[in-house]
């Protein structure tokens, strides 16, 4: 697979690639042909031009009138042996925006020009160092902010799903090429693999892909989080369990009925795992058209939740929680885990008996997980928060599976899967094999495209526009 190489230009580039602001130490990336030239015209110390690759240098940097800006430390990549396949200087400055940007400056006074957002990245990528699934993979490392997601985009980056991609393409090859042996020796009537070959061959070939395309949906979950709907009748403290997750006053708490109208949502990182709590309006009859607009959205929340928490006021009547429980019962998917909690124990000693009564009601279903106690207690959020955690845990994807949580790479895939699918038919319809052939060209093209071997000006720069400067 050949790297797109055109578009780049050959000229050098510098960014801060630290964050913006003061900091004990800056780092000031420079890449490109010119990188060890230009560098050299500002550097007071070893010289660079014949330091060996991946080592470090003190000394100084200069500027135009040979004062002394900082003293640095500069470390050589020798391409092709950097990240971006050219010759890459890293200086290491003292971290204030006034010599950050000093540097800068007389960099660009020797002849290099500011990274766009991505470029560095996006220079590796077209010097073949690394492909575009990796290139993601680097801005979703940056990115991660839960253990799971900063392991799926670690597996990403270090090119996991890479290379399970490029093994389907190889089978891909395999496949097609014995079709086209086929076509050559067409008039000798010799059949070089039988179409059952084939059909097994595509079949295995469209099970991988259709197995990545599925952990879509768990993959979003783990960088977006997993849904959590809080659910249940007006004033049973959803809103209160809802910023007592969030450790902070994000819905409105008050004894009025109805006071939350609309969803209100937010994430946290719980033992690893981001959840995205979602405080819906409580399930009552009401007049009032906003309300109702809030009480179906919060229907359509509980069907789209990976978890559901009922909460259910212990010092309300039993006919109400069972109303309340009519409701949500038919919404619930098969797949969605269900948290009772029932809530108010502090002001009602009774509470723990609602389990029972309840647990008839709602019988047989069992992993029903249960907490009793107030959602303004730290010990039982602390239950709640441990009992979430274990939920997610069963469900997460195991390690080393691939899981794909990029839209682009899910939308690929399922037009690969497509493609193949298309292919499989022709097989077992007996079409000629050029026509075969075709398809199989065609899955060819989705996986290329996945992988940046295949693709566009427009996408590249869409992609790498989303990192950031100095990356
Ligand atoms: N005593 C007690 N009151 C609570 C508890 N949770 C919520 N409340 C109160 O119940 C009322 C309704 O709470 P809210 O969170 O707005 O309920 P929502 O309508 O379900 O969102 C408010 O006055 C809360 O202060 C609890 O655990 N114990
Ligand atoms: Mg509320």
């Amino acid at each position: 697979m050949e790297p797109y190489t055109t578009l780049i230009s050959d000229d050098t580039i510098c960014a801060i690639s630290t964050p913006h602001g003061t900091g004990g130490i800056a780092v000031i990336r420079i890449s490109g042909p010119d990188t060890i030239d230009i560098v050299s015209h500002v550097w007071h110390g070893k010289p660079l031009a014949t330091a060996t690759s991946h080592t470090a240098h003190l000394g100084n940097i200069i500027d135009g009138s040979g004062e002394v800006v900082d003293q640095a430390v500069a470390t050589v990549f020798r391409g092709p042996h950097s990240f971006t396949g050219e010759d890459v200087v890293e200086l290491s400055v003292h971290g204030s925006p006034y010599i950050q940007q000093r540097v800068l400056s007389i960099l660009t006074q020797h002849g290099a020009r500011i990274a766009e957002a991505g470029e560095f990245t996006r220079r590796a990528f077209s010097n073949g160092r690394i492909d575009l699934i990796q290139a993601e993979g680097i801005a979703d490392v940056i990115a991660s902010r839960t253990a799971a997601s900063h392991r799926l985009a670690m597996s990403q980056m270090r090119g996991g799903f890479s290379s399970r991609i490029k093994l389907l393409h190889d089978r891909l090859l395999e496949m097609a090429s014995l079709l086209e042996l086929e076509l050559d020796f067409s008039e000798e009537d010799v059949e070089f693999a039988s179409r059952e070959t084939l059909i097994s061959l595509a079949e295995e070939i469209l099970a991988c892909v259709t197995k990545l395309a599925d952990s879509f949906d768990k993959g979003r979950v783990i960088k977006e989080g997993i849904p959590v709907t809080i659910t249940g009748e007006t004033n049973a403290g959803k809103s209160t369990l809802l910023n007592s997750l969030l450790g902070e006053d994000k819905a409105i708490v008050s004894d009025i009925h109805g006071t939350t109208r609309d969803s209100i949502e937010d994430t946290v990182n719980i033992g690893g795992h981001l959840f995205r709590f979602i405080d819906t309006a409580g399930l009552r009859d009401t007049e009032d058209p906003i309300e109702s607009i809030g009480i179906s959205r919060a229907m359509d929340n509980i069907a789209k939740a990976s978890i559901v928490i009922w909460m259910v006021d212990s010092t309300s009547t039993l006919s109400s929680a069972i109303a309340s429980w009519s409701r949500i019962a038919p919404r619930l998917q098969d797949q969605t885990d269900l948290v009772i909690f029932i809530n108010k124990s502090d002001i009602n000693a009774e509470a723990s008996g609602l389990q029972k009564e309840l647990t008839d009601i709602i019988a047989p279903s069992s992993d029903v997980h249960w907490v009793i106690g107030s959602a303004r207690s730290e010990s039982d959020i602390t239950t709640l928060q441990d009992t979430l955690s274990e939920i997610a845990a069963a469900t997460a994807s195991p390690e080393g599976e691939i899981t794909v949580t990029n839209l682009r790479h899910y939308q690929s895939l399922t037009a690969a899967s497509r493609a193949i699918r298309q292919a499989i038919r022709a097989l077992r319809d007996n079409i000629p094999g050029d026509l075969v052939a075709q398809d199989i060209r065609e899955t060819l093209y989705h996986l290329s495209t996945l992988t940046g071997t295949i693709t566009t000006p427009d996408l590249l720069s869409n992609i790498f526009a989303n990192f950031c400067i100095g990356k």
